[in-house]
């Protein structure tokens, strides 16, 4: 049993282990499944599950994430689209603040209406920076919070937010190129974001291939996130 989950990508980070998660969203994955899933999981060597989507029905995401603790022994870590997908029952949240956008809504509003169901919770909250790269799709985190990503070109504003992030006092920085992405987040964007923070860095969307997974690690993704190649079996040679 890992006590903190920050703590354990830290040192995870620090020694050049690398992670991996894998994403659940409780809208695609029917609770009868979540059975076999974990199974499934398990002998992937998964790090983490996460879970959230865009858009979760309402308070699937606490039944969902019950039914997969009783499934696993793997941690579970909260990746909500919403204030509405916090459940007591995981084990840590990313707190997540959308830093490539100008949405008011997803710097603090979200984060506000957290509180309540945050204030007697256990859950290890991690204050995470969350950047949307330009992915090559209109993904559903663009949908909903209806703001701009950044280019796939533009390394140094990449860069920039990342670090205002971390002097921000965020604890990870999450580069994502949103869900079913046909562009994963390309290396140099991974690599010199890398080499100018000093906490964990998470790179996800659009990873189905193994090349594509080394890959990101050997940029200096400390944890990646696959979801949409695990839901449809299409991961080539995990
Ligand atoms: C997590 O949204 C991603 O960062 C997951 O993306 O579904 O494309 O793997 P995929």
């Amino acid at each position: 049993m890992i006590d903190s989950i920050l703590s354990h990508i830290q040192e995870a980070s620090k020694k050049g282990e690398k992670l991996l998660a894998i994403l659940l969203d409780p809208d695609k994955t029917s609770l009868e499944e979540i059975p076999s899933i974990s199974k499934k999981i398990e002998t992937l060597k998964a790090n983490f599950i996460f879970v959230g989507g865009s858009t979760v029905e309402n308070g699937l995401t606490d039944t969902f994430v019950e039914i997969l603790k009783k499934n696993t022994q793997i941690p579970v870590v909260l990746f909500p689209g919403d204030y509405s997908q916090v459940s007591n029952k995981a084990d840590a949240l990313l707190f997540l603040s959308l830093l490539s956008g100008r949405n008011p809504e997803y710097l603090i509003e979200q984060q506000i209406k957290a509180v309540p169901f945050l204030k007697n919770s256990t859950l290890e909250i991690i204050p995470t920076g969350y950047i949307l790269i330009d992915g090559g799709t209109n993904s559903s985190v663009l949908k909903v919070s209806k703001t701009t990503p950044i280019p796939q070109n533009n390394i140094n504003l990449a860069v920039t937010t990342a670090v205002a992030g971390m002097y921000k006092g965020k604890q990870l920085i999450y580069l994502e190129a949103g869900s079913g992405a046909k562009m994963v987040v390309n290396s140099n964007i991974i690599s010199e974001v890398k080499k100018n923070i000093s906490i964990p860095l998470i790179v996800g969307g659009g990873i189905r291939s193994k090349e594509q997974l080394t890959n990101a690690y050997e940029n200096g993704a400390d944890v990646v996130v696959i979801g949409t190649a695990f839901e449809n079996n299409t991961f080539q040679n995990i």
